[in-house]
């Protein structure tokens, strides 16, 4: 049996759930509070050394992180692939996943943490502001990367599930796709066609 730690709204929590459904793989939510930090109790510290969501057990094997559990599942349930076949496309696949870990998602916490934690009025707008700039920048680098593409790698890959997981932050937070980047609206649209967009959701 598959456990899935996470807690619902976490985007790395949906990275993992997008590919166990995309996978056809029976999982059992685990969910865990962050807001009551139940992350950081000492049963769940033993499963993931440094409280964070998402975890994974597979029948008593225990992974953590997000892309290591993705790269896990990968190997374990190869079918069907969520990696090109070639060492090209693998590593384009890997590299445009890691720019969505390290250079996007990291300002989409920052909005979330603002209204998450402050009532309407007492938000930093400032703070605000710098981080949707910053994600407004990463869309330059995504329509050139899709040019000539229906995804990131060529092929449906782990790097187009990673930035899946933003999309309903862009609404939520107001965010708008200017009409220029026709590359990613179409590619957004064909990503939150296929089924496993809203299975995920929660
Ligand atoms: N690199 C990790 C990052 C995990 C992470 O930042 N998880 C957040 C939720 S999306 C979390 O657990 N935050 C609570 C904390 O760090 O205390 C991954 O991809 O799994």
């Amino acid at each position: 049996m598959i456990k899935l730690y996470q807690f619902p709204p976490s985007t790395n929590s949906r990275k993992v759930r997008i590919v166990l459904i995309e996978k056809g793989l029976d999982f059992q939510r685990v969910n865990l509070d962050l807001a009551k930090r139940e992350h950081k109790s000492p049963d769940y510290l033993k499963i993931h050394p440094f409280g964070q969501v998402p975890a994974l057990d597979d029948d008593g094997f225990i992974v953590y992180d997000s892309t290591i559990i993705n790269e896990y599942l990968e190997d374990e349930y190869p079918y069907p692939s969520l990696l090109p076949k070639d060492s090209e496309g693998r590593a384009r696949a890997r590299l445009m996943e890691d720019f969505r870990d390290e250079h996007l998602n990291p300002h989409f916490t920052t909005v979330y943490r603002e209204f998450r934690s402050k009532p309407e009025g007492q938000r930093d707008q400032k703070v605000i502001d710098q981080a949707k700039a910053e994600i407004i920048k990463c869309f330059d680098r995504i329509e050139s990367e899709l040019e000539g593409k229906e995804y990131l790698a060529g092929s449906f890959s782990l790097a187009d599930i990673a930035f899946m997981t933003n999309f309903d932050l862009l609404e939520r937070f107001q965010i708008p796709v200017d009409p220029k980047y026709k590359n990613m609206r179409a590619w957004m649209e064909r990503l939150k066609a296929r089924p496993s967009y809203a299975e995920s959701a929660s």
